[in-house]
């Protein structure tokens, strides 16, 4: 069994916020005060993780597919069934922004004789400005090879029932915090798209109301807010409410704490770390609010095993 893990990508040295910068903008290089400003964020945060916990969740779903019974006397435990039921499986790391490259992994499953692979994302909602776009960087890695590889994609997993209890568990743990959970505001975010792909029909916002609702029923939650985040510095307009508005109206309607989860992002890197923890925090201090935000999955086993049911759901029998 073959897998694509991809992911966002983050440069690992400040010299490399350029490109990046410039990959993201599809190769029209950013202006300096665009540069300067993405630079001071990533300066801010220290360092974004993202590069790091993509590889450990790829080296742990590997793990996990190729995990075997081990030898225990059948006295004991009786005929175990062998696990990795597909043969060895590989994972590759591709990351759509910065390295290895889409097309880098692609190249090198196709130079380890990988003729059949499952693709997948480690971001749960579908969008024209997410997954369509990992998929037309596989798209055109593919073109440059000799002989396809046969890619049977993953597309969303907005309502899996291991992904809902992930999140649950890890805003419970926010819940336990809270002076006066019944009166607190629950919000989810995602990182927001223009409208314009919204007006395409994209089901972005959708599938991201189905995560919500479905993480706030498991906990019976009174009340849930949905927010966009991380809206791009371009002049077109984005989808919202913008987390720091929202937390504006929540004040006003007189909430005095809200519970916050990024739900779109499974791990923690600089939307997480900038927009949330320090502008976030600090429009809801500026309010006088109290704001908890909900830890990530990053590469913990219950994400990973998500990962691994979807990836064994998907590989062709
Ligand atoms: O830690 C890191 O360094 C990387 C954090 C990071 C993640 C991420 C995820 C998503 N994005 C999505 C959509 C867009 C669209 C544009 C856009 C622009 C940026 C910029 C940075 C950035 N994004 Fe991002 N995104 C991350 C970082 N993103 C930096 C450029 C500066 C800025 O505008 O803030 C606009 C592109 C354009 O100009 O044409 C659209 C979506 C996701 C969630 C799915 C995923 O993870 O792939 C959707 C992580």
């Amino acid at each position: 069994m073959n897998v694509l893990l991809m992911a966002y990508g983050t440069p690992y040295a400040p010299e490399e916020v350029e490109p990046y910068y410039t990959d993201i903008r599809r190769g029209r290089r950013p202006s300096e005060e665009l540069l300067k400003e993405l630079a001071e964020r990533y300066e801010a945060i220290g360092k974004s993780p993202l590069n790091e916990i993509t590889l450990a969740q790829a080296v742990r779903l590997q793990a996990l597919l190729n995990l075997e019974a081990p030898p225990y006397p059948k006295r004991l435990l009786g005929p175990f069934p062998p696990r990795a039921p597909h043969g060895p499986a590989r994972v590759y790391v591709g990351t759509k922004h910065w390295h290895p490259s889409i097309g880098e992994a692609v190249a090198a499953m196709h130079e380890d004789g990988v003729r059949r692979a499952v693709a997948i994302v480690a971001a749960p909602h579908y969008s024209l400005r997410s997954v369509a776009e990992y998929r037309e960087k596989v798209d055109s890695a593919l073109k440059a090879l000799p002989e396809p590889i046969d890619f049977v994609w993953v597309e969303s997993y907005e309502a899996h029932p291991g992904l809902i209890a992930a999140y649950a568990r890890r805003l419970e743990e926010v819940i336990w915090r809270l002076k006066n959970p019944g009166k607190a505001a629950y919000v989810f975010t995602a990182h927001s798209i223009p409208v314009a792909a919204v007006e395409k029909g994209d089901p972005y916002p959708r599938q991201v109301e189905k995560t919500a609702e479905l993480i706030a029923k498991r906990l019976a939650l009174p009340r849930f807010y949905v927010a966009y985040q991380s809206a791009g510095r371009t002049p077109e307009p984005w989808l919202g409410p913008d987390i720091n508005e929202l937390l504006r109206t929540l004040k006003e309607e007189g909430y005095e704490e809200v519970a916050v989860q990024a739900v779109g992002f499974p791990a923690d890197h600089l939307e997480v770390f900038y927009d949330l923890d320090l502008e976030a925090q600090a429009t809801a201090r500026e309010l006088g609010l109290r704001l908890l935000r909900a830890r990530s999955l990053n590469a913990d086993l219950d994400y990973i095993q998500v990962l691994k049911d979807l990836v064994e759901a998907a590989w062709p029998r």
